[in-house]
């Protein structure tokens, strides 16, 4: 039985087209910068939101209708869920899936019988994804939702929580290596702190550290060679997440000795509750070699939480490509919408509906971002913004060769420095428009 009888494979049917379920940027076929759009997109549903999400919130009660799910926690409705969730990729033409272990497989009454539950489900997702090509972008434990999680999974103060979530971790490591996961994402979940006054943050941070290790030296030990990522993120539900951004996980994985191991798995609303852009928290992640792969979704300007939206603002989804593209792409990494429909948009085909307008709106910004890159202006405009550094002083400076004292000669025969120029920031932020 198909649970979404009324619609055919999604397909590409231009601009014009007035057809809501269908494609009017995204061609997977097409070719820019010389990859097609498959490829530089990489696209991936998510497990959690798109079949787990209920749309309960704090103050009502789910409200999705799923008629294919029976509410209950046994390992059938799992595995049926599964056969809807691959109708409803293939439908869309995603390529890939996220999951958490949780998401996919009940827990039960003991590690045991939690790990014979997710054999279970796994060989149904191995199936279906032999059956449809679709392949398994990342795996993820969820340390974050039972309640023995309370004071967090790594950075517990309770040692026999921390031996639990290496155990979960170990089973999830060796089920996406099974599916052939090409990547493994850390999102803190409870790592963080709600009260300095009873933590001891040093401790926590030793014990996070020594818990990414275990687990990519059991990645090694079973061969498993998915990268790595840590999806930073500031708050929510900790006040304070360890992984708060990306230049603060970027100093963790330095400190604890593991950068070369991991990347980074930046997500459009958590750089938004940290304060900064995506685009800034692409960049800070490109320029360190950390991209690994992003969870694309956005939050609302009105809200201060993690809303989880689907992406449509050509102008943010532009912004995301400039950087995607300016760092070659993400590699193993993919374009995972982490976001999930409004509890209003209850009806299942609003699934459909929301992930073919992200799909829409990352191809738009993908070509607004390649005319921007084909013009030149705006990297003509940055080169020349830095044209002090190319010779002269500048150049010195750049390769070490002036010295305080250099320095000082220099200015003190010149008597001041070269008059300024404008930024011209209005200027260029029209030219964007431009593009639009
Ligand atoms: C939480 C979040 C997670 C991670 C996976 O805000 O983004 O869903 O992506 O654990
Ligand atoms: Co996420």
């Amino acid at each position: 039985m198909a649970a979404f009888p009324e619609v055919q494979k999604i397909t590409y049917e231009g601009p014009q087209s007035q057809n809501p379920l269908a494609f009017r940027w995204y061609n997977e076929q097409e070719v820019v910068e010389g990859k097609t759009m498959r490829d530089h997109f990489r696209f991936s549903v998510v497990y959690w939101h798109t079949f787990r999400g209920t749309g309960s919130d704090p103050f009502g009660a789910g409200t999705m209708l799923r008629p294919w799910d029976d509410g209950s926690n046994s390992v059938e409705n799992a595995i049926r869920r599964v056969r809807v969730a691959f109708e409803f990729i293939e439908k869309l033409g995603a390529p890939y899936y996220a999951f958490h272990d949780r998401d996919v497989a009940p827990e039960g009454d003991s590690l045991a019988e939690t790990n014979r539950n997710f054999d279970a489900v796994a060989k149904a997702l191995r199936e279906e994804q032999q059956r449809t090509g679709i392949k398994l972008l990342w795996g993820t434990a969820n340390m974050f939702s039972h309640p023995r999680y309370l004071h967090g999974a790594a950075t517990t103060c309770n040692a026999d929580v921390f031996a639990f979530a290496g155990s979960q971790v170990k089973k999830c490591l060796e089920v996406t290596k099974e599916l052939g996961g090409e990547n493994y994402v850390f999102w803190g979940g409870r790592e963080g702190y709600q009260n300095l006054f009873n933590t001891d943050m040093k401790r926590e941070l030793d014990h996070l550290g020594r818990f990414m290790h275990l687990a990519v030296n059991y990645a090694k030990e079973i061969g498993f060679d998915g990268q790595f990522l840590i999806e930073p993120k500031p708050k929510e539900p900790t006040k304070h997440q360890y992984d708060s951004d990306a230049a603060a996980c970027l100093n963790f994985l330095r400190a604890y000795g593991l950068l070369d191991h991991f990347k980074l798995n930046i997500e459009t609303n958590h750089a938004t509750l940290a304060g900064h852009t995506m685009m800034h928290e692409l960049d800070y992640a490109g320029m360190q070699g950390a991209l690994g792969s992003i969870d694309a979704n956005t939050g609302d300007t009105l809200l201060g939480w993690d809303t989880d939206q689907f992406p449509t603002s050509f102008y943010l989804t532009a912004e995301i490509m400039l950087m995607l593209l300016k760092y070659g792409g993400l590699g193993r990494g993919g374009v995972n919408f982490d976001a999930k429909v409004r509890r209003e948009s209850f009806e299942p085909i609003d699934l459909f509906h929301a992930h073919v307008g992200g799909m829409d709106a990352f191809a738009k910004g993908l070509k607004i971002a390649a005319a921007i890159r084909a013009d030149g202006e705006l990297a003509a405009f940055v080169k020349n913004r830095y044209a002090t550094w190319d010779s002269g002083i500048g150049a010195q400076i750049e390769s070490g060769a002036a010295d305080f004292r250099a320095l000082e000669a220099y200015m003190l025969k010149k008597g001041e420095a070269s008059p300024n120029q404008s930024g011209r920031q209005e200027m260029l932020e029209n030219l964007i428009n431009r593009y639009l």
